[in-house]
């Protein structure tokens, strides 16, 4: 009998030890979960039984599938639960009735992809009262409305490279326009001001002239007709500068078919899976952007930290986010804290192809 018990022993002490042997070099917290399975989890505290949420913008944009599809990569990583939400319409008021929805849920965490910068704030404020971690991605909210924002890069940075991409598509001078998204989305309104403040700040921008921003509600047939009242309005146009990716492959179709390769310029924030064919055309010669999925990993990694109190949210806060590495929370021009993800992407033709199928 005793020589049975022993013999278990062994075995039990032999099988702790492949399991640990099979954990690889790197270094583990003392108190990691042993059901883990993941690095993230033993460093930032169990979440597993948590519920994290993230409302889009609204439902139909393929960007935003992207992002949401890295927010879930990130959750199920931590083997907590997500939950992906969005109105039909770009609108606060749409977001407001879902995050309402989320608190009575009982959610852990709410990440928000901001249709607008302050009609939020109290029912944020009322999650934050209820003891859930807030944070915006994408398109943030104001300060009071979140603990910290998930940036996908530096905001005027991606000023600098749309201003930049307008000095040069226009050959230094001339008319150009903005279809933007929304006329309330915190961020193409961020990027806009950023341009706008370029044009006055720096005299290499002076013979730039900015007639008119459109705003296409991301929405494809409303960027359709948008792109086309531009173009009839002002005949002198050289560009239109679009910072989002259902304006841009809206305009990308109606320049397309009014054959305006060589003729208008057309460059902003494209997805390279929706651009690739405006690219190889000519109908735009270079666009931005980042890793949509890397944005929704970020983010995911961000609330992960908040709601396990890795971090607060504040600036100087450091965390691990699993496959991308450490961050750091920084200061934001608004006031508010910051995680940025990296800098912008230039895509053209001698790259589309490669990242056509990525994102
Ligand atoms: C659209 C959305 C999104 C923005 C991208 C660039 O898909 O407005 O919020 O980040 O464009």
């Amino acid at each position: 009998m005793k020589k049975k018990w022993l013999c278990s022993l062994l075995v039990v002490m032999l099988l702790a030890f492949t399991l640990a042997a099979c954990g690889g070099g790197e270094d583990k917290d003392a108190d990691s979960d042993a059901g883990a399975d993941t690095d993230q989890v033993a460093a930032d505290g169990d979440v597993s039984g948590k519920t994290f949420a993230i409302v889009a913008k609204n439902t139909g944009n393929p960007y935003a599938d992207k992002e949401n599809q890295g927010f879930e990569d990130a959750i199920a990583e931590a083997g907590a639960t997500s939950i992906v939400r969005a109105p039909e319409q770009p609108t606060a008021e749409g977001q407001i009735q879902i995050i309402e929805e989320l608190i009575a849920q009982g959610v852990d965490s709410l990440t928000i992809v901001g249709n607008d910068v302050d009609a939020l704030q109290p029912v944020l404020e009322k999650a934050m009262d209820a003891g859930i971690s807030v944070s915006s991605a994408d398109s943030g909210v104001n300060p009071d409305s979140r603990q910290v924002f998930v940036n996908q890069a530096g905001t005027t940075e991606i000023g600098v490279a749309l201003t930049d991409a307008v000095l040069d598509l226009t050959g230094g001078e001339g008319q150009f326009a903005i279809l933007s998204a929304t006329s309330q989305a915190t961020n193409q309104n961020a990027w806009i001001d950023a341009i706008k403040e370029l044009l006055e700040s720096d005299s290499k921008y002076a013979n730039l002239e900015l007639v008119k921003t459109a705003y296409g509600d991301d929405l494809r047939d409303k960027s359709v007709s948008e792109t086309e009242a531009l173009l009839q309005s002002y005949p002198d146009l050289k560009v239109i500068v679009a910072p989002t990716t259902v304006g841009i492959a809206a305009a990308g179709k109606v320049f397309t078919d009014k054959n305006l390769a060589g003729k208008v310029e057309l460059t902003g924030l494209g997805l390279p899976s929706e651009m690739a064919e405006y690219i190889d055309n000519g109908v735009c010669k270079y666009m931005f952007l980042w890793n949509p999925i890397d944005v929704g990993y970020l983010a995911g990694q961000t609330a992960i930290a908040l709601a396990s109190g890795t971090i607060t949210g504040a600036a100087g806060d450091q965390f691990s986010a699993g496959r991308l590495g450490d961050y750091e929370v920084v200061s934001a021009a608004d006031g508010g804290t910051e995680v940025i993800l990296g800098a912008p992407f230039k895509f053209d033709t001698s790259n589309i192809a490669e990242w056509k199928s990525v994102y």
